[in-house]
């Protein structure tokens, strides 16, 4: 008998595939009666696979009293019940690794884009008011800025790694100074991060002890003419603080690709130029994808063949502030 698997969000069809080949798969996602749904089969349940932003709560766990795996896409895993899982004895795994390189990417270019206009700058040349008006306004120098990193994890380091390469200067915050930061500053509070910087990436992995680490003091710190961006969870930052920020002008501008509530983000979003609004897409290329789902289906695998996992969440560290992100 196949083992039953509960689908808590959906997969491309390259993963649909092979997971209701060697799965029983229960598309909790698609159903209307969810409720039904858990009643009905909740006991059966031995593997669930979610999505990083999706999670799986403690009702969820209580529904399912056989579970053994939730196999998390996604390397974000602050949305899983962890301590539940550690009590229960419920293995968790995520992707790490595999998207390092897209998330980097895509911070990387939210800065360029953000701090060169290029939204409006596009705008401007589809709207004809190029032709009609002249150039469009002046942006802002980039290389050679100071940039701070917030949690030096693999993303943090990849990000900072490649603005090295654009001659600015690094400074970062974690929970201690990092043996791997080359030339890089530490700073012992994100506070004086802020102050030092032009540019703050928020790449911490979140958990309870992380959230709102990016409180107004932050944001105050970092300035009417400071770019704030974030590529790990929207929990890292006090949303309402950075909207009141960027609405009265105390911050200059920030980049996004994660928000509270999404995809039904807060409309004051919407009113401001002065954000880089992305649809929490950084890990979002086939490349990227296509072996987040791989690792997804092998964990699954490996588990049902009795074999070790291979991208296991160590459950007593899962509560700490870890450094790594989205
Ligand atoms: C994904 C993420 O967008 O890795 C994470 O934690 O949030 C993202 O990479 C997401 O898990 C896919 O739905």
């Amino acid at each position: 008998m196949k083992p039953v698997v509960l689908q808590l969000g959906s997969l491309p069809e390259w993963d649909e595939g092979p997971l209701h080949s060697k799965y029983t798969v229960l598309p909790y996602y698609n159903t209307d009666n969810k409720q039904a749904l858990l009643d009905e089969h909740g006991a059966t349940v031995k593997a669930i696979v979610t999505r990083g932003e999706i999670g799986a709560d403690k009702p969820l766990l209580d529904a399912c009293p056989a579970l053994e795996l939730i196999t998390v896409y996604g390397v974000g895993y602050d949305a899983v019940a962890v301590n539940d899982c550690a009590k229960r004895g419920i293995s968790v795994t995520n992707t790490p690794d595999v998207l390092t390189g897209d998330v980097a990417d895509l911070g990387v270019a939210m800065l360029l884009c953000a701090r060169r206009n290029m939204l409006s700058a596009s705008d401007w040349v589809r709207s004809n008011q190029w032709k009609s008006k002249g150039n469009h306004a002046l942006s802002t120098r980039v290389f050679g800025q100071r940039t701070g990193i917030l949690g030096l994890g693999r993303i943090g380091y990849e990000i900072a790694t490649r603005l090295a390469g654009f001659n600015m200067t690094i400074y970062y915050h974690d929970i201690s100074p990092q043996p791997r930061a080359p030339d890089w500053h530490y700073v012992d509070s994100p506070e004086q991060l802020a102050k030092q910087v032009d540019n703050l990436f928020v790449t911490l992995a979140a958990s309870a002890n992380t959230r709102h680490i990016v409180d107004r003091q932050v944001i105050d710190a970092l300035g009417a003419d400071g770019l704030l961006l974030n590529v790990s969870r929207a929990s890292n930052i006090d949303e309402n603080a950075l909207l009141n920020a960027l609405e009265s002008g105390t911050l200059g501008a920030a980049a996004l690709d994660v928000f509270e509530n999404e995809p039904d983000i807060d409309p004051r979003w919407l009113a401001l130029d002065n954000v880089l609004l992305q649809p929490h897409h950084a890990s979002a290329t086939t490349q990227t994808r296509q072996a987040m789902g791989k690792l997804v289906l092998d964990n699954l695998a490996a588990h049902f063949a009795g074999k070790p996992l291979l991208t296991p969440v160590t459950l007593a560290a899962a509560t700490e502030a870890g450094t790594e992100a989205n």
